[in-house]
Formats: structure tokens, sequence, C-alpha cells
């Protein structure tokens, strides 16, 4: 008999992914280019030059990854919307073909009885608009608004659970300012200009979503908890620098309706020059929410260090004097993330102390982790270190809302092994594992746990 923690009757449990790391078919009816199409091929930006042209072909396979939903007995499954599908070049009318897709995914999940839950942004920013500025201009915002709407007019008298941003700490920081991800640029202001402007994005979407019906609006945030590797002082400052880019940039605009004073010890002015910033964004950002999604996956330990590039003019928005110590203590998963599941406890319970009423019932709309599965001679995949993490966090989840924080439901990340951004498909975070060679999918110990957790509730 398996001792599952407990959550309320209501709790959502749901699995999710995203558009361009499952559909592959990037070239199929009339989908334009996305950031990340032109990213992946450029010469050493992702591992071994691996590519979203096929993914895991979900494109054409989505009914048999419905039917693993299915059996799997989540109540919610959320996917993204592939701007450049719906629009190819980011701006005006909707490319029929793509809708009608995302159409039949919707359909198919109903059927199923499963809530189609969708981000309206998962990263893959049409190329077009990218040329154009990308999320450095403040166009983009307003062509996000205008993509939004094509979306909800279609879907949300069927879609219940909207999420305009995915992560949006990741567009801003790893796309423009450590390059890491697409569109691979490295940049001061222009990064935190990108930040803004995704705000701004947001804002502007959530008025399109409700005016269209969708029930619940959201932002997903991925948020960390930080500790100083120290009591001493300059730890402690360092600490509150990684906290102001990683959380405090996005949550107090989100939920105060203001950018944080911490932002000043954290960018210099030359960096900081706020000329993005307009008078009334901060309203606008600050429309208020039905839910903040949260992905959580591991804590950052920091302490205080130089600026990496000590020439204040070539300097990076992401270089803000603190660097990473690690948990040696800790295990760590396959992309090298120390697994400690108190510290989500800790994060939100900290989240529900600083924003009080303010904070919109949570969601923990990722959580998941990368393992190195290989199927065994008995064909199957025996993933126990993703269980032992999953059941950890469950239990954290469950333990923060016995400390009084509104949290609704949880979504492991991912239904499926998929492209994971840089790594290509090097790293595995499914609970089905997907033979690339063939599409043949595997469902890990894990989905089978997962599954039993489910329906000992029901
Ligand atoms: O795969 C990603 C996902 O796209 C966004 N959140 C983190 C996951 C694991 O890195």
């Amino acid at each position: 008999m398996n001792d599952f923690p407990s959550f309320p009757p209501r709790f959502v449990f749901g699995a999710a992914t995203a558009a361009f790391q499952i559909e592959g078919a990037t070239g199929e009816d009339g989908r334009g280019l996305s950031i990340w199409d032109t990213f992946a091929r450029r010469p050493g930006a992702v591992l071994g030059g691996d590519t979203g042209d096929v993914a895991c072909d979900h494109y054409h396979r989505y009914r048999d990854d419905i039917a693993l939903l299915k059996e799997l007995g989540v109540r919610s499954y959320r996917f993204s919307v592939s701007w450049p599908r719906v629009q190819p070049t980011g701006a005006g009318p909707a490319n029929t073909a793509g809708l009608d897709f995302y159409e039949r995914v919707v359909d198919g999940l109903l059927e199923a009885g499963i809530e189609p839950a969708v981000t309206l942004y998962h990263w893959d920013l049409p190329q077009a608009l990218e040329e154009q500025g990308g999320w450095r201009h403040r166009d983009t915002a307003y062509r996000f608004a205008d993509y939004a709407r094509l979306v909800a007019d279609r879907l949300a008298d069927r879609v219940p659970r909207w999420i305009t941003l995915n992560e949006p700490w990741c567009s801003a920081f790893l796309g423009y300012g450590n390059g890491l991800h697409a569109p691979g640029a490295r940049e001061g202001t222009p990064a935190l200009a990108a930040a803004h402007h995704l705000l701004v994005a947001h804002g502007l979407s959530v008025p399109v979503l409700r005016e269209a019906g969708a029930r619940e609006v959201g932002i997903t945030l991925n948020l960390d908890h930080v500790v100083p590797a120290t009591g001493a002082p300059d730890d402690v400052a360092a600490a509150l620098r990684a906290e102001t880019q990683r959380n405090l940039l996005w949550t107090e605009p989100l939920f105060k309706g203001r950018y944080p004073d911490s932002e000043d010890d954290t960018w210099e002015e030359l960096i900081r020059r706020q000329l993005f910033r307009r008078s009334g964004d901060l309203d606008i950002i600050s429309a208020p929410l039905d839910f903040l999604g949260i992905n959580y996956y591991t804590p950052s330990v920091v302490r205080n260090a130089p600026h990496r590039e000590p020439d204040p003019l070539a300097r990076t928005a992401d270089d803000n004097r603190f660097e990473g110590v690690g948990m040696p203590e800790a295990r760590h998963t396959a992309v090298g993330w120390p697994v400690a599941p108190h510290t989500l406890h800790e994060l939100l319970v900290s989240l529900g102390r600083r924003y009080g009423d303010a904070l919109p019932p949570v969601y923990l709309t990722e959580n998941g982790s990368a393992e190195d599965d290989v199927p065994a001679s008995d064909g199957a995949v025996h993933d126990a270190e993703r269980i032992a993490y999953l059941d950890g966090h469950l239990r954290a989840v469950a333990a923060a809302i016995a400390d009084g924080v509104d949290v609704r439901g949880y979504y492991v990340w991912s239904l499926l092994d998929n492209f994971e951004w840089a790594y290509g498909y090097s790293k595995r975070f499914g609970l089905v594992y997907v033979d690339y060679a063939t599409q043949r999918r595997v469902p890990k110990d894990s989905f089978h746990w997962y599954r039993a957790l489910i329906s000992a509730r029901t």
C-alpha cells in the first residue's frame, strides 16, 4: 500500500508540455519560423545540433498522447500554443490551419474528460518579430495582445485556464542577457527592456482573454528560493540581488504595481536606464489575476562576487555580483540541479507572507526532474529517483497548503521526454520515455506511480 501525500478534494493533478519541445512539424500547414528554429541552427547553440524539426512528432501523434494522459488519469493538461503556427510572422490574420490544430487538441482533451490549460507564450517568438527587435521592442507587447485575441476568440469557450507567459525570466535573461537561449543575445539595458515588455504583454493580454470568455487567467513564473551562502552582510546583499533578478523584478510589478527598491543595488544606472518604462505601464501589468503559476525545480545558494565583466559598458543584465555555490550535500539530477524539496515549501510560505491577500491562488505549473533514463532488459524504465523527487515536492506542496498557502494544483513537467532547449534531446524529464528513432512511447515507473497517486483519491 502506497503512502501518498494528501491534498484537498478539488486539488488539480496535471501534466505539462510546451509546443516547441514536442510538436515537430515546424514546416507544416503554414507555420512560420520561430526564434528557436533559427537559434537551433546556430553552430554550438544546442547540444548535438538538435533541432525541433521532429521533436516528439506530437503534431501528428497528439491523439496517442491524449490517450496517454487519459490513462494517467490527470484532470488537466497544460500545453502551449506556438505563436508562429497561429500567426506565421507575428502579425496579421490567423493561419487557420494552426488554430485548427489546437482546436483538435482541445476537443480531444475534452472528449477524454481532461481540462485544457493553455500557455500562450512558451518562448517561441515568431522570427519576423525578432528581426524587428523582439522583446526589446515595445511593439512586440501589442503584437502579443493581438495574438492572444486570435487564440482566445477560437478557444476560450472550451479552455478554462489561461497562462499568458511561461517563465518570462528565461525569455529576458537567458534570451537577451547571457544568450544561452534564443535569440542568443548578450545585452544590458535591452534585456531589462525585454523583461518590462514581457510584463506589459502579459498585462495587455489579461483583459483580452477575459473579454473572450476565459474563466481563469494567470501567468507562470519560475521563482527561485535564494539562500545566502553565509550570514555575512555581503552574501546577504548578494542574495537580495539574486532574488531581485529572479523573483522581485516580476512579482513586485505584478502584485504590488511597482518595481522593487532593491533593483537600484542590482543594476547600475547605466543598465537600469528606464526610458522603456512608461507612465501607466504598472497599472497595465498589475491587472488582477485569478492565479499565479509557479515552476519550481531547485533552489540557489549564492555568495557575493565581483562583476564578471569589468567594463561597465560591456556588462550584460545578468551580471549582478552574485555567484552560485551549489549544494554539495544534495543529490543532483541529470541537469546538475540539487534536489531540495523543503525549499519549495519555504518558497510558497514566504510568498504567502510577503504578498498576503495580494497573492492569488497558486498552481505549481511545472515540477519534475531530468534523470538518466534507460529502458531496462524488461523493456520498462525504472526511474525510482524521479519518483522520490516528485514525492518529495508533492509533500512540500501539501505542507504549504497545511500552512495556509492556497495551492490549487500541480502539473508534472513533463508528460513526455522532449527537446530540453540548449540541451537538445540529451535530458529526459518525461513520465513517458520517448524513443526518438521510432517515436515509441514507454510509460516509466513514475507514470504508474503518479497514476496510482491520482487514482488513490478517486
Ligand atoms: O523544459 C523546461 C520548460 O520548458 C520550462 N521550465 C523548465 C523545464 C526544464 O528545464
